[in-house]
């Protein structure tokens, strides 16, 4: 027998026996509770790092575990496909970015599989495939009939030299990343989904993310931004545009008295209009000229130098009578409540410092409650208070006065009380080649027409030429470019913009939970090209018209199946995702829902639990190929197996938190499972002709040996609740180590049974709790103990209360009363965590599953109980 560690060998053999077992490889069985883990797809840039390695190792314990205990697991993977890496490569090396794209997957798949994780390939998604991104073509449409789709001005970033649309990230210190010159802003029309028609639901949805880390829920919330205020009218007094009423936003209706000037946004439509033709003109457009060139973020930031200018004209102020000056000012923004402010310099910091840079007036009208006397010249005073000069509304308090001036407002019809949402409209358009195509057709004489989803997918051409200049691929591509208006089959062009990828990543997540081949034949069309050949619509090769343009698709996925998997029971990803993706996410389950793609039965919430997983760092900065410190995967995976690098990963720091990375620790990591090699092979001897020890705990008569059993059992329980609730998997190794340190120690004496099975029992019980960390070693010395089964497939392993320890109590799990089961816990547990644990149990899960739980009643040391309707 070799008593070498050779991982490469025991690996790369593991590795081909999972992928023949099929193991993930489930079909829902409506029987058993489900368990999905989803993580975070990746762009296939070409080659893992460490980050990846780290999101998907967690994920892969998780699928692991969930599995050995009893879950159906859905573990699926997929490639976020089209962005912009894809199209600078086609520049650079004259290929067609699928090209290059597939090749990447083909080898991240490769590295995939070498890192011995469990996915069902079967349900792999590629988002840049005809057959995938058909669908968000017709979600496209189907949103458009309901109007949460349309078409708006709105600005981009725009190279001169190179006539050329930049994204945000081919900037570069406000210069082009090819050219190096000047980018300025221009306007397009350009496709917006209406995520602010659910922006108030979305908000109201926060508060059901009990799984998610509280940091992400208050992004979630922050980004969508919800103000109280009221709109108030000021209308103009002279110039060009007398007699118009501006609205305003205003969270502080109650300052109304002490407005001293009105700021426009230098984008305001009005600001051009009303200097139309006066002197004032051309130095008001060099300003307008100068602060669109300023970033968004920075303008309206407390220390950003404020500016403004005049516009020669006056507005009157609805509640005091006064006429006001009217300016342009950079600290306005357009995309915010209406692009106007009511200036009230005594109460809010920038229109202070703008009053003092310009000398206008400081009228105080907010005194503070407990305070006798404030310099208002010295610094604005923000806080709420009591209403002084403010004639009829003198007295109140701030908060009476924000309901009742615009009560008063309102009877005049000029002013009401609103709500406003920082989350803005989602902006879908890209001027890029490598994306999923807008289903949209611009005819001359019928104007904007939807595809019809009969003829979807709209197809990217293959035949296109990457310069880099000039417009999109796709807007020089005539064959693609001309089309017949489906309406008047008059000549007609399409869009030649294509979508965000980030709707792409929107709905993946139920692309996975159907078969392909359920959806094969709910699409009637082939899946995944692959190697790369040309993309096509499904098309036809003779037959009757008919036949060709039979029934439109009906589903991207089956709603049954949605039934089952969802929501996503756990989500691995990164923080940086906390806005943008996981807001879309949640907006897209929902709109999907409201169109009837997903049945209503399913949740409001895509997902229930959250992890974000920590960066990886070196040497005191995050690992990234700019610092110049990153370590290869693959070059570690030769050295030590992969087995190594997961233990190091999970072990180094629990998952949430930074990894500082440490070759030391690499190589200790290794050393540990050599130690693990040696501990089996060297005591197999001793073992082999006993079983694991079953008999009641207390008849165990050796001390050691009795130590050792509790030992074991209390590492069972340990790893088990790490791996159940809090996924603190660095606490769980080292309980594992802890354990095999004991089993060095312990010296089991030939003719005594009992403590050669008690041996038997603690190797055993650590290869088994690594098996979900470093499976392909366990699995091997699974076999070395002569045991035929495959280690990956086995039930997990369950503690004996008795052994674990005499401060553990049990507890009794009762549903609707009724005892269902019970658990050992240490005593005085909380009963957060009790809940948790009872939760995780199959058994419970069976009796809680498509119920409403309406309230869970904890008696600490004694019970839980849950109470459910339907
Ligand atoms: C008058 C006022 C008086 C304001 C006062 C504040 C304090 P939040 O809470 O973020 O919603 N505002 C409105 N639209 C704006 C825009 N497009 N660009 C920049 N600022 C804008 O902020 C709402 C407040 O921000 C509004 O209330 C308005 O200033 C300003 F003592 O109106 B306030
Ligand atoms: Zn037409």
């Amino acid at each position: 027998m070799t008593s070498e560690y050779h991982p490469k060998t025991i690996e790369l053999k593991w590795q081909q026996i999972w992928k023949d077992s099929k193991l993930l490889e489930v079909d829902p069985h409506p029987t058993k509770p489900k368990y999905y883990v989803l993580e975070m797809f990746p762009y296939p840039s070409g080659t893992l790092h460490m980050g990846h390695v780290r999101n998907y190792t967690i994920g892969d314990v998780i699928a692991r575990y969930k599995y050995a205990r009893g879950f159906q697991v859905l573990h699926p993977m997929g490639w976020d496909a089209f962005g912009l890496p894809a199209e600078n490569a086609a520049i650079k090396n004259k290929t067609h970015p699928a090209k290059w794209t597939y090749s990447n997957i083909t080898y991240m798949k490769h590295q995939f599989e070498r890192l011995g994780y469990l996915f069902d390939w079967r349900r792999e998604v590629v988002t840049c495939a005809p057959d995938y991104y058909k669908w968000e073509q017709l979600f496209f449409l189907k949103m458009l009939e309901k109007g949460l789709t349309y078409r708006k001005l709105s600005s981009v970033n725009w190279c001169e030299s190179c006539q050329t649309v930049l994204a945000n990230e081919q900037v570069e210190e406000g210069c082009c990343w090819r050219c190096e010159s000047e980018v300025t802003t221009k306007e397009l029309s350009q496709w917006f989904i209406k995520t602010t028609a659910y922006a108030e639901e979305l908000l109201k949805g926060c508060d059901e993310l009990k799984g998610w880390p509280d940091r992400v829920v208050a992004m979630q919330k922050h980004w969508i931004g919800r103000s109280e205020g009221a709109q108030v009218l000021f209308e103009i007094l002279d110039g060009n545009c007398k007699g118009i009423k501006i609205p305003v936003f205003t969270t502080r209706v109650d300052t109304i008295c002490g407005v001293t000037f009105l700021s426009l946004a230098p984008e305001h439509p009005l600001v051009s209009e009303i200097v139309k033709g006066t002197s004032q003109e051309k130095k008001v457009i060099a300003f307008v000229e100068k602060v669109r060139k300023q970033d968004k973020l920075k303008r309206t930031a407390e220390n950003f130098e404020k500016e403004g200018i005049s516009l020669g004209a006056h507005v009157l102020n609805p509640v005091t009578g006064e006429k006001i000056p009217l300016y342009a000012a950079n600290f306005v923004l357009m995309d915010y409540g209406t692009g106007a402010v009511m200036a009230v310099p005594a109460h809010d910091t920038r229109d202070y410092l703008f009053a003092k840079k310009y000398g206008l007036p400081i009228k105080q009208v907010i005194q503070p409650v407990d305070q006798v006397s404030l310099d208002i010249h010295a610094s604005a005073f923000t806080d709420l208070g009591e209403l002084i000069g403010s004639g009829q509304f003198t007295g109140l308090t701030s908060e009476e006065a924000k309901i009742k001036i615009p009560q008063w407002l309102e009877k005049q019809g000029l002013g009401n009380i609103t709500l406003n949402y920082k989350l803005r409209d989602w902006g879908v358009s890209r001027q890029r080649f490598w994306g999923t195509p807008i289903p949209i057709i611009y005819c001359e004489s019928c104007g904007i027409v939807p595809v019809l989803e009969k003829d979807l997918p709209v197809v990217l051409p293959e035949d296109v030429e990457f310069t880099g200049e000039g417009p999109s691929p796709l807007a020089k591509h005539e064959g693609f470019l001309r089309v017949n208006c489906p309406r008047c089959q008059k000549s007609a062009k399409r869009e030649t913009d294509t979508m965000d990828t980030f709707v792409e990543s929107s709905w993946y997540y139920l692309r996975y939970i159907s078969l392909p081949s359920a959806f094969t034949s709910l699409e009637r069309s082939s899946s995944v090209p692959r190697p790369w050949t040309a993309p096509q619509a499904p098309r036809c090769s003779g037959g009757s018209a008919r036949e060709c343009s039979g029934p439109a698709p009906q589903k991207p996925f089956d709603p049954e199946d949605a039934k089952y998997w969802l929501p996503i029971d756990h989500y691995t990803g990164g923080i940086e995702h906390a806005t943008m993706h996981l807001l879309y996410f949640r907006f897209y389950h929902r709109v999907l829902q409201d169109l009837g793609f997903l049945p209503n039965t399913v949740g409001r919430e895509p997902c229930s639990h959250l992890l974000n997983q920590g960066i990886v760092y070196k040497d005191g900065f995050k690992m990234s190929k700019s610092k110049g410190n990153v370590v290869d995967p693959e070059a570690l995976i030769e050295k030590f197996g992969t087995d190594t690098i997961r233990l190091f990963i999970l072990f180094a720091a629990p998952p949430e938190k930074v990894l500082e990375w440490s070759d030391h620790g690499v190589e200790g990591s290794s050393r540990f499972l050599g130690r693990v090699w040696r501990m089996v092979h060297n005591n197999f001897s001793l073992m082999r002709e006993v079983k694991v020890y079953s008999d009641d705990h207390s008849k165990i008569v050796n001390s050691e040996a009795k130590n050792l059993r509790t030992k074991v059992h209390q590492t069972i329980q340990k790893v088990t609740l790490a791996l159940d609730q809090n996924f603190h998997f660095n606490t769980a190794i080292a309980a594992v180590m802890e354990l095999v340190n004991e089993v060095y120690v312990f010296k089991a004496e030939l003719h005594d049974t009992v403590s050669r099975q008690i041996l038997r029992e603690s190797i055993e019980a650590v290869i088994r709790l690594l098996c979900p960390f470093s499976p392909h070693i366990c699995e091997e010395l699974w076999q070395t103990i002569e045991y035929t089964t495959l280690l990956s497939a086995e039930k997990w392993l369950d503690y004996d209360p008795q052994a674990v320890d005499l401060e553990k109590i049990t507890v009794v799990i009762q549903v609707n009363g009724k005892l269902r089961g019970s658990f050992l816990v240490p005593k005085d547990t909380d009963g957060q965590v009790l809940e948790k644990f009872a939760k995780t149990d199959p058994k419970i899960q069976n009796y809680l599953q498509d119920k409403e739980l309406l309230r869970t009643v904890v008696v600490p040391n004694k019970l839980i109980n849950f109470v459910v309707r339907g």
